[in-house]
């Protein structure tokens, strides 16, 4: 054995490798007097705390909390530059779609990620990418969608690859074209989405460069009936699928994501009871963002009763430079717990199995169980509690990612 983690307080873990509906979404255990032994990369002994256990290293967890690493399911890390200009009319009331309709918001993401160099938006990445991981997010899903044309898509999708295999921690692709209708195509929509569906998608999947596909369905974005047509088309194409699904206006994204069978839907502050039912009835993963709707200033989704209905519900952080200007995900499970009103149980899998699963991780990490990857984190609490108690400060002590103890 490489590494045992012993004198822990208490593991909380899920079991498993798939994601928990319903009443199993809190199936989260409390183990006590437990120690974790670790070989290379992987968890190869979760039992009782034993004097003869012998390993090359030894961490003390000083009778503190331990969690499988967080999984944020949901982000857009790779961009040019952040929009602290557009600050002020948010703070006058502007709405988040007229800042867009302006020619700003996710368009002024586009200018700066356009005009960035390859390296220049690794090194920003990067940055991110080694923050993040201190805050116990150890797996990372990244959209592009700052591109909008076939060579700044793969430009963003590259700089996800390179940190997939360049950073410490994991990365997850998600091809996003369809995130804004750019300038130049702004009075010709259609022969957009044509480009998206001949060009930038089969680019995409011809170079490996993501495993999802991913689509803002929203008012002035991409209606439904455009995002169904993209969507049919990027799963011939071999992609599995995600949405941005009524995210600011209710406009039936929940029900066609239930209806064509994703993997998720995203956001979901305004579904509706029948889009919710006909997730659950698809086994649609509900990945929600606690701190978007803190930050826009809108309603928080409905996760408790998407539990009800018999989803899986996912937390994540959204980290992007427009609507969620945070990547601690630490804060997004702390108010799913507050807003949300999911228990601390209910959040821990939120932001391990079930958003592992949600980008197709849930075999590998999620949980501490045998088998499972060696990302780990001790926590500066004694109990779950804590951690949706004392907020605003990162609470993590020690992160193990890969069989390997982090220096900070
Ligand atoms: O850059 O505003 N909602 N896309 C859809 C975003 C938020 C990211 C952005
Ligand atoms: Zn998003």
């Amino acid at each position: 054995m490489d590494l045992l983690i012993k004198n822990i307080g208490v593991i909380a873990t899920a079991e498993g490798t798939d994601k928990k509906c319903g009443k199993e979404q809190s199936d989260i255990s409390l183990l006590t007097n437990m120690c974790i032994g670790i070989k290379d990369d992987e968890i190869v002994f979760v039992g009782q705390e034993d004097n003869s256990i012998v390993a090359s290293n030894v961490i003390d967890a000083k009778g503190q909390l331990v969690t499988a690493g967080l999984v944020d399911a949901h982000t857009h890390m790779v961009f040019g530059g952040y929009r602290q200009n557009e600050l002020g009319q948010k703070l006058n009331g502007v709405p988040y779609l007229d800042i867009l309709r302006n020619g700003g918001g996710i368009l002024s993401s586009v200018k700066s990620t356009r005009e960035a160099t390859e390296d220049e938006l690794y090194e920003k990445a990067l940055k991110i990418a080694n923050k993040m991981i201190l805050y116990g997010t150890t797996t990372v899903e990244a959209k592009s969608g700052y591109g909008l044309n076939v060579e700044d898509e793969l430009k963003q999708l590259k700089v996800a690859k390179r940190l997939q295999q360049n950073a410490i921690i994991d990365v997850v692709s998600t091809a996003m074209p369809a995130h804004a209708v750019p300038n130049e195509y702004k009075d010709d929509k259609q022969a957009y989405i044509e480009l998206i569906i001949n060009e930038i998608l089969p680019k995409i999947k011809e170079q490996n460069l993501a495993t999802y596909c991913d689509i803002f369905c929203e008012t002035a974005v991409f209606n439904v009936e455009e995002s169904k047509y993209i969507l049919e088309k990027a799963r011939e194409l071999g992609f599995l699928l995600k949405m941005h699904a009524d995210e600011i206006d209710p406009i039936g994204g929940a029900e066609l994501a239930g209806e064509l069978g994703l993997v998720s839907g995203e956001h979901l502050i305004q579904a509706s009871d029948s889009g919710i039912k006909k997730m659950a009835d698809s086994g649609v993963i509900g990945v929600c963002l606690p701190a978007t709707s803190f930050y826009l200033d809108k309603p928080f989704a409905r996760a408790r009763d998407m539990i009800k209905e018999g989803m899986a519900v996912a937390v994540a952080s959204d980290f992007n430079p427009g609507s969620s200007p945070n990547f601690n995900l630490q804060l997004a499970m702390m108010l799913s717990a507050h807003k949300y009103k999911l228990t601390p149980k209910e959040a821990l899998m939120a932001v391990t199995l079930n958003s592992a699963s949600a980008i197709g991780v849930a075999d590998k990490v999620g949980t501490i169980e045998v088998g499972k990857k060696a990302d780990i984190i001790i926590w500066n609490a004694i109990d779950l509690d804590f951690l949706f108690y004392r907020y605003g400060d990162n609470l993590v002590d020690t992160v193990i990612k890969n069989g390997v103890v982090l220096d900070r």
